[in-house]
């Protein structure tokens, strides 16, 4: 077992000497030492171990439930602990956020975080407690199974955004939960770059399923035989036990009480998809045809509509033009871009359905009257995809690349301006400590009219006319000069080619070049309506559940509906809005190499991401700054019952002189600083005495204070 003792130092607060150098040195010891978790202040730092480390048993457990951050050493429980001590202790919605770049040990982190709730709570045992418990831990196998995939970053890779709120009741049970997720990869499902994987419930289906099942999919057990899983020509990995994986997620849908007719319908609907990959046509004269019928035989079968029905639908288009309704052939071309945009389509759909499938499972399930006393609080947890540079970077690096700059922006407002903001607005002596405020970043994707999101948008409103190298002119004409944002120069050896496809946004992580191809049509993201009215006429009701849409007529006419990267824009500003509603916890978690190895620790790699993820400037505003502050009337009124002047009630004055003398007499003075209206104390060692101080006095009351003050200290 890992010893608790000591390597390195544990709070980088405490560090002799506040520097980079300093700081990355103090990890590096740490991670050879076998201690990935390191403090500033009550941020933990996380450095991915790449091995299986005994951390996390029972005997941790009871080591951080109900402890202080401070009494032990950190720990990632620790923080799960703060922020369900905030909720149960002081009624508060508390979120945990975790970011880092891709591989860094997000997931991983936000699972283990899982966990020690569960393990921590429903000491009565109720039955229905521990369903919603397992319920949420094995909803993870399944979110897994269908949004994660093998990138070159990291072989478990989410592929999608979550934050999952869980609800507690009144006791600090769990009682349920909701997830909610932001914009799924879908491109992975028909292009994969070298290297790289689909999403994992592919190869789970193809190595897991049974004979008997896979040949109720009309499946061969091949991978290579399937062109959507083949083209990144690493279908087995040795991290990924697809099989085992299966199993799980099987029993996870089970323990999720998906139906078993909703079971057979996503597994359907996932190995239609593969038949769909290999559809191919033959373009001739005015005709396409697909040369190869019976893989559309399967398909049909598969989803359950008329074979006929789905040739059509990929063969021809029919549109409304002034009330006539009209079929026109596609070209070949046309053909393979709707396939594939069906392909994507379904399975996002796919997973919006399981998404869905899985809130079902965890809703809170009280009684109407019940539910003003069972549920009242929660605890969010906010697991992305970290911030990625490929050898290309398409449409989603740059969605998810923005998703990470907004968090990053929700970090400096919350950790580095705020807090030295009210240090100035309460007149206490404070040098300013700068940082690089990613703000302009934001800006420079969000910003109307000129933003880079607001200039897709409008090259998608002129459909047919604009390229995506005339996308990238206008943002070149409307961003020139911008610091953040550059087209690629041609060099002189590339002369001869006509079009720049490139720009490079400088974001906070790094410089990231991204290739417009693909762009306009990612942000449109159309879908032909003869797909939508297909799957909707499925004779299997779970399938054409999937597409309501479809029942529309065709004349009728729809709104033109928001762009993909507006969507995504909008989604996010949601999320920052619902964080910023309740009191955050950080976990920053950096990945120590790039070999996905458990004893290299390299210095430049984590140098640069302690850079930009701004931990230097967080040790130093923490350093000067201040563990707690509390108004002087709260201040007063929870421990007044220490000092002799102030119980039990202070008449000398004003509540800050009352705080004065309470804290003259403990002898806290050189900890504390007073400020207009709060008094701020430096170490948390001081304020933990004062609560000691004051549970020794009167364990009874403490009780009953703090029930009644709920919500309210
Ligand atoms: P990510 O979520 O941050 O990347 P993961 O949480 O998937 O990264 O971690 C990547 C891999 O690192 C995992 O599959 C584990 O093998 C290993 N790992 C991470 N944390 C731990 C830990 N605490 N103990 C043991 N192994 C760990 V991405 O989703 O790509 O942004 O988009
Ligand atoms: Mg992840």
């Amino acid at each position: 077992m890992a010893s608790y003792e000591e390597v390195g130092i544990g709070d980088a607060v405490l560090l002799d000497e506040i520097s980079t150098r300093a700081f990355v040195e103090n990890l590096r010891v740490r991670f050879n030492g076998g201690k990935i978790y390191t403090y500033i202040g009550e941020v933990c730092v996380s450095v991915n171990p790449y091995r299986p480390i005994n951390l996390y048993g029972k005997e941790y457990v009871s080591q951080y439930k109900g402890r202080e951050i401070f009494e032990r050493p950190p720990h990632i429980f620790a923080i799960a602990d703060a922020a369900y001590k905030a909720m149960k202790r002081r009624g508060k919605d508390t979120c945990i956020v975790i970011s880092g770049e891709s591989g860094s040990g997000k997931t991983e982190a936000s699972k283990i975080i899982m966990r020690y709730i569960a393990a921590v709570t429903n000491v009565a045992g109720q039955q229905e407690i521990e369903r919603v418990k397992n319920v949420l831990l094995q909803s993870n196998a399944i979110l897994e199974a269908f949004g994660n995939a093998k990138t070159n970053r990291n072989d478990n890779s989410s592929r999608f955004g979550k934050y999952m709120d869980i609800n507690f009741d009144f006791k600090g049970d769990p009682v349920g939960g909701f997830v909610k997720n932001y914009l799924l990869e879908k491109s992975r499902v028909v292009m994969q770059q070298p290297g790289e994987r689909n999403f994992h419930s592919f190869y789970q289906v193809l190595f897991g399923a049974t004979d008997a099942e896979l040949s109720r999919l009309k499946l061969k057990r091949d991978v290579n035989a399937y062109h959507y899983v083949r083209q990144g020509g690493t279908p087995r990995v040795d991290s990924i036990a697809d099989k085992a994986d299966y199993k799980s997620c099987q029993g996870a849908f089970k323990t999720l009480g998906f139906s078993n007719e909703k079971i057979d319908a996503i597994w359907r609907v996932v190995s239609a998809i593969l038949h769909l990959g290999n559809v191919q046509f033959t373009g001739g004269g005015d005709e396409t045809l697909i040369s190869n019928p019976e893989v559309v035989r399967n398909i049909a079968e598969l989803i359950k509509v008329p074979v006929d029905a789905v040739m059509k639908a990929l063969c021809h288009r029919v549109i409304a033009a002034r009330g006539e309704v009209m079929e026109k052939m596609h070209t070949e071309s046309e053909a393979s871009y709707g396939r594939d945009a069906f392909a994507k389509a379904i399975y996002e759909r796919l997973f919006s359905f399981v998404v869905d499938g899985v809130n079902t499972a965890i809703e809170v399930r009280v009684e109407e009257q019940d539910r003003r006393y069972k549920y009242n609080t929660v605890i969010g947890v906010l697991d992305i995809y970290g911030f990625e540079i490929f050898d290309k970077n398409n449409f989603e690096q740059f969605c998810i690349n923005y998703c990470n700059e907004k968090l990053q922006q929700l970090f400096i407002e919350l950790v580095l301006k705020q807090e030295q903001e009210e240090y100035k607005r309460e007149g206490i002596t404070w040098t300013n400590i700068d940082y690089f405020n990613n703000q302009i970043i934001c800006d420079l994707v969000e910003q109307p009219h000129k933003g880079i999101i607001a200039i897709m948008d409008e090259a998608c409103l002129n459909v047919g006319k604009v390229t995506d190298e005339l996308m990238l002119e206008a943002m070149e004409n409307k961003l020139k000069g911008h610091n953040h944002f550059t087209t690629r120069k041609l060099s002189p050896m590339d002369k001869e080619l006509k079009h720049v496809e490139e720009f490079r946004v400088r974001h906070y992580a790094g410089d990231v070049v991204y290739n417009v191809k693909g762009f306009i049509e990612k942000n449109k993201d159309t879908l032909f309506q003869d797909f939508k009215r297909l799957m909707y006429s499925s004779s299997d009701p779970v399938i054409s559940s999937m597409w309501p849409e479809g029942a529309k007529d065709i004349t009728a006419t729809t709104k033109r509906p928001q762009t993909a990267g507006t969507m995504f824009k909008n989604s996010m500003v949601a999320l920052v809005k619902i964080l910023m509603s309740k009191e955050p916890y950080y976990v920053r978690c950096i990945k120590p190499n790039d070999q996905k190895s458990p004893v290299i620790f390299d210095d430049q790699r984590v140098t640069h991401q302690v850079n930009y993820l701004g931990l230097i400037e967080n040790l130093r505003v923490r350093r000067a700054g201040f563990a707690y502050r509390q108004s002087y009337d709260r201040f007063l009124r929870r421990y007044k019952m220490i000092s002799q002047y102030t119980w039990p009630n202070f008449h000398g004055g004003s509540d800050r002189d009352g705080t004065k003398i309470l804290v003259e007499e403990q002898g806290f003075t050189n900890d504390v600083t007073y400020g207009n209206t709060k008094i701020f104390v430096r170490s948390p060692q001081t304020l933990f005495a004062l609560e000691q101080g004051r549970a020794m006095l009167i364990p009874g009351i403490v009780v009953f204070l703090q029930k009644m003050w709920r919500g309210g200290v």
